[in-house]
């Protein structure tokens, strides 16, 4: 009796705690509202399965429960039930996963005017790049990295000579422009997340991973590392500033190129 009560209390406070609760997402800054509603799908799913089950239990607690001279039936086949079971959980992970598969098409699927960012992780920071007045990104490799070339540039590569190098943990992007993030690790498993962005993805040594998104409001944004990745993980954080066009423009008229930061260091170095 008292185990049924408190399996009933266990029910009734988790639906209180989900829709009374003050910890919820922070309001959304990009288009991936698609995201969100993935999850609501996910909650009412779960969270009716998980109601059913509890109260289920604590109802066949009561029912059943111990009495002189009463005998359990043993049945150990019911065909009948064993469909209702297969079919139904089927029919709930399939709609768990459908819209998942969708929002992760669109995710994956950049818009062809999309403007290109690179984001680096290393232990225990973030680096960005950006391509320069060519628009594209020159060849980058992490065994190229050298303290002339800290993301590993080719020298070699004309399109990377103006590429925009930023050694800040602040990233600047546009409001309202899609743009594509590149994900780059220089040594581990490490995962780019903006969690007002609703995005996030791991970043794999050796190879690029990429997502778009349009960022929908101006603000500051903390970029999480959502891959523990070692003793600095928890302090490994970033800064994505969404601006409007002209504060944009201002602050990238301050960063320097490829060209500019290897030069400066070459001369640093043959400095005595
Ligand atoms: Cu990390």
């Amino acid at each position: 009796m008292l185990i049924a009560a408190v399996l009933v209390l266990i029910v009734l406070g988790s639906l209180l705690f989900h829709f009374l609760s003050p910890w919820w997402w922070t309001p959304i800054a990009s288009n991936w509202a698609y995201i969100d509603t993935t999850l609501i799908v996910t909650f009412w799913i779960t969270g009716a399965v998980f109601t059913a089950v509890v109260l289920f239990i604590a109802y066949c607690l009561l029912r059943f429960r111990h009495r002189p001279g009463r005998r359990a039936a043993y049945e150990p086949e019911n065909r009948r039930l064993e469909l209702i079971l297969t079919v139904g959980t089927a029919v709930g992970v399939a709609a768990m996963l459908a819209p998942g598969l969708v929002v992760w098409a669109r995710f994956i699927q950049v818009p062809e005017e999309a403007a290109e960012v690179e984001v680096v992780g290393q232990q225990w920071q973030w680096s960005f790049r950006l391509p320069g007045e060519d628009g594209q990104l020159g060849r980058a490799d992490t065994r190229l990295i050298t303290p002339e070339s800290p993301l590993g540039l080719s020298a070699h590569d004309p399109r990377g000579q103006d590429d925009v190098i930023v050694e800040a943990a602040d990233l600047h992007v546009p409001v309202g422009k899609p743009v594509k993030i590149l994900l780059r690790s220089v040594d581990v498993l490490h995962d780019f997340y903006v969690p007002e962005f609703r995005a996030k993805m791991d970043m794999i040594p050796g190879a690029v991973t990429y997502f778009w998104l349009t960022p929908t409001r101006t603000g500051t944004f903390e970029i999480l590392c959502a891959e523990l990745c070692g003793v600095g993980h928890p302090y490994m954080r970033g800064v994505i500033v969404v601006d409007s066009e002209s504060d944009y423009q201002a602050w990238l008229a301050e960063q320097i190129t490829f060209a500019q930061l290897s030069t400066a260091r070459q001369a640093a170095d043959a400095s005595p």
